[in-house]
């Protein structure tokens, strides 16, 4: 495959933006190669600048649950910018949006727009300390809730991607006040929050954690975290950046029937411009400026054309069945990877929920961080490469997850899993 193109720009973007990339797992490090330069996408498939192709499983990180280039999602930025693309004034589309996704998500009952998941979650968790009055954030190894300074402790995604120690940059007195406990460990959790309850603000969660791989919560997880965070007084956050509007139109708390007292969104609610958003009881939200005294702000927040790609995206969600196909291909798919590693004799953990998945190279269960840390990277990295030699677009990282869109067809599924038997046949041989 001729990737020359991308090769030169690689070293020109290295020289004015830092690794070359505006957010460091795209570096492709982990991997042990250069990343492709994308020119264009459309459905399930992205091109690159040398012209290659490739059945796309990054979906833009999850926005993308219609696939590229969708065309009422198109139209309907096309036509908000034909009005003006921002105003910083009241508008009706981030009215709309906002009682969209307020109907949408069965927790919420008000919601604030920002520019991305990181905004979202450094604002729940600053309404969360400013309505308690504490302090203390407990957070879970591996989960990633952005680049915030109080999320950087033992966080996933990029961080464990790229194995940076510690929070280098984080002030001591800031990490003081994040706890990081072990994700599904509900002993540890029990203990931390009755320990220290008094003084805990918040735990924040992802509900299915997507940053350390996909990890689903154990049987009644959410449920203790639930329980315990009402006795104590502590505002309980999920985190659904890439759970919500993905898992089912009401997110992970409608999966599992477990409403939390905030929650954070982005990704697809944005339909792939850079939306996030946090939303909850009135009771909490409207301690939020210019009603209470939180102060939380954004020139672009609730941006038009980013509102009128959300409610277009929103609108497609609402397609009868929408979630039931997406899933049922997503099932299709991982029993494909599951007979693939069986038939090459190669250990792989397979866990899924809906139409997020994570092949781990171990043959242990995967059920937190230490459990992923024991996946063979090296081994992901080769099978990445190859894949990629064969027009499949993987996440370029062991610990991050593989979307499902509604764009993708049985036989570009049905391609996808060939090569994964292919590729598995190989890392078996050598
Ligand atoms: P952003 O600030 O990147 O929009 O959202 C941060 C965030 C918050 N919460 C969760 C659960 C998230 O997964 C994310 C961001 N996800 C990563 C990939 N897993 C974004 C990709 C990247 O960093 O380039």
């Amino acid at each position: 495959m001729n990737t020359s193109i991308s090769e030169k720009m690689f070293e020109m973007a290295k020289k004015v933006i830092p690794g070359g990339v505006n957010s460091p797992v795209r570096a492709c490090r982990s991997v042990g190669c250069d990343p492709v330069f994308i020119q264009k996408a459309k459905g399930s498939t992205v091109y690159d600048v040398d012209g290659n192709e490739y059945v796309d499983f990054v979906s833009s990180w999850g926005p993308m649950i219609h696939g590229h280039a969708q065309p009422e999602i198109v139209e309907a930025i096309t036509e908000a910018a034909k009005d003006g693309t921002s105003f910083g004034a009241p508008t009706t589309k981030e009215m709309a949006l906002a009682s969209m996704v307020v109907e949408a998500v069965p927790s919420l009952e008000k919601v604030r727009f920002v520019n991305s998941g990181t905004e979202a979650t450094m604002s729940a968790v600053r309404l969360a300390r400013g309505f308690t009055g504490r302090d203390v954030i407990v957070k879970f190894d591996g989960c990633y809730h952005g680049h915030a300074d109080s999320f950087l402790i033992k966080a996933g995604s990029g961080v464990i991607t790229l194995g940076i120690p510690g929070s280098p940059g984080v002030p001591q007195d800031i990490v003081k006040n994040t706890i990081s406990i072990p994700y599904n460990n509900e002993e540890v959790l029990e203990q931390t929050l009755r320990e220290k309850g008094d003084t805990i603000a918040c735990v924040i969660v992802e509900p299915v954690a997507g940053n350390m791989g996909c990890v689903p919560p154990g049987a009644t997880f959410l449920q203790k975290l639930r329980d315990l965070t009402s006795e104590l007084g502590i505002v309980l956050i999920f985190d659904e950046v890439i759970t919500g509007f993905r898992l089912s139109y009401g997110g992970a708390q409608e999966h599992f029937g477990i409403m939390p007292d905030l929650t954070c969104l982005g990704k697809i609610i944005g339909g792939g411009l850079p939306v996030g958003a946090y939303g909850g009881k009135a009771e909490i939200m409207d301690q939020i400026a210019p009603d209470g005294p939180v102060y939380q702000a954004g020139t672009l927040s609730g941006n038009p054309l980013a509102m009128a790609a959300g409610i277009a995206n929103l609108k497609l969600l609402q397609k009868p069945d929408f979630y039931k196909e997406l899933n049922e291909k997503a099932e299709f798919f991982a029993d494909g990877l599951n007979k693939a590693a069986e038939k090459a004799g190669i250990p792989v953990t397979l866990n899924r929920v809906g139409s997020l998945m994570t092949g781990f190279f171990t043959k242990a269960k995967v059920t937190d961080f230490e459990s992923a840390m024991e996946a063979d990277v090296d081994c992901y990295g080769r099978h990445y490469r190859q894949m990629l030699s064969k027009g499949i677009y993987l996440a370029p990282s062991q610990f991050e997850v593989l979307f499902i869109s509604a764009a993708h067809s049985i036989d570009e599924l049905k391609k996808a899993i060939e090569m994964t038997e292919w590729s598995f046949k190989k890392l078996a041989e050598d």
